[in-house]
């Protein structure tokens, strides 16, 4: 079963994948195999800070456990592109003429994923100034962040291309990184927990991050529901490198997926 992660460039999927192969204090139930984890922090980070990516795309391959009830082992394709790659809407010229052949091939990966990671900044209204005086942030409010308005296109031309481009994908996991520059995480991680020996509902906590978090995306999220058969194809997450149980959740739920569909091949 392969997932892809893809994001703007300097959102935070390198990181995502090295936080993910981190020890932790917490007990983990998302694993990064240790060959994988040693290989990626050696191409990533082997100075210890994560690098920026050269190549207009780079391919990262990975296998994560997903140490559930039934237990899950997934391979992960990281998709790192670069600068305005990855819809930027700022960019000046669109990278269907700037990498031609690079874009087709990121389009033919990612029309072939059964499950996609999008990982998204927030937008400059919801990062408040004392979130952002910290020595790990490096983001200028300004300049790297987009306004509401610009995100929500943004978003909405994400989902767009998404929705014409992925027939074969599932299920889409929006994941609005870097939330210790938004919120109070570690309040936000400890309104859910992963329990192992019972039943995990991920209903409540879900609504309550797309609706706080989401909320100004709604329209853009209920048309791109439109059409969709059954059930909605996006959930939303919020994401941080500096929280385990936050990184840990989109995956997660990941599995809840793998496994009800498992269900329905029997
Ligand atoms: N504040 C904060 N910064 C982060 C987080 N994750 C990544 N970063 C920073 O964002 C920058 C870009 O990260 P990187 O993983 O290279 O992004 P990529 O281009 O999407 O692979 C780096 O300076 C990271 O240290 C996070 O959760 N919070
Ligand atoms: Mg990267």
């Amino acid at each position: 079963m392969s997932v892809i992660i893809i994001g703007d460039r300097a959102v935070g999927k390198s990181s995502m994948i090295l936080g993910l192969c981190e020890p932790s204090p917490q007990e983990k139930y998302v694993v990064v195999d240790e060959d994988d984890c040693s290989r990626l922090k050696e191409q990533l980070s082997p100075h210890g800070t994560v690098l920026p990516t050269e190549n207009p795309v780079n391919l990262h391959s990975l296998t994560i456990y997903l140490r559930l009830s039934r237990p899950r082992e997934i391979t992960v394709n990281l998709i790192d592109t670069r600068g305005e790659f990855w819809g930027d809407i700022k960019a000046t010229e669109s990278p269907q003429y700037k990498f031609p052949s690079a874009y087709q091939d990121f389009m033919q990966k990612i029309a072939q994923a059964r499950y996609i990671i999008l990982l998204l900044h927030p937008y400059q209204e919801l990062v408040r100034a004392e979130y952002l005086k910290s020595d790990f942030n490096t983001l200028n409010k300004e300049d790297d962040l987009y306004p509401r308005d610009v995100w929500v296109k943004n978003l909405q031309r994400n989902l767009q291309t998404l929705k014409n481009n992925c027939k074969l994908t599932k299920h889409f996991f929006i994941c609005l990184h870097k939330a210790d520059l938004f919120c109070n995480y570690k309040e936000e991680s400890s309104r859910w927990r992963y329990n192992p020996s019972g039943s995990n509902d991920f209903g409540t906590y879900l609504d309550r991050i797309r609706t706080r978090y989401f909320g100004v995306a709604k329209d853009v999220i209920r048309e791109f529901n439109i059409n969709q058969v059954g059930a909605s194809k996006l959930s939303f997450f919020i994401t941080t490198n500096k929280d385990r149980n936050l990184l840990e959740i989109p995956w997660l739920s990941l599995g809840t997926y793998l496994s009800s569909e498992a269900e329905e091949r029997r």
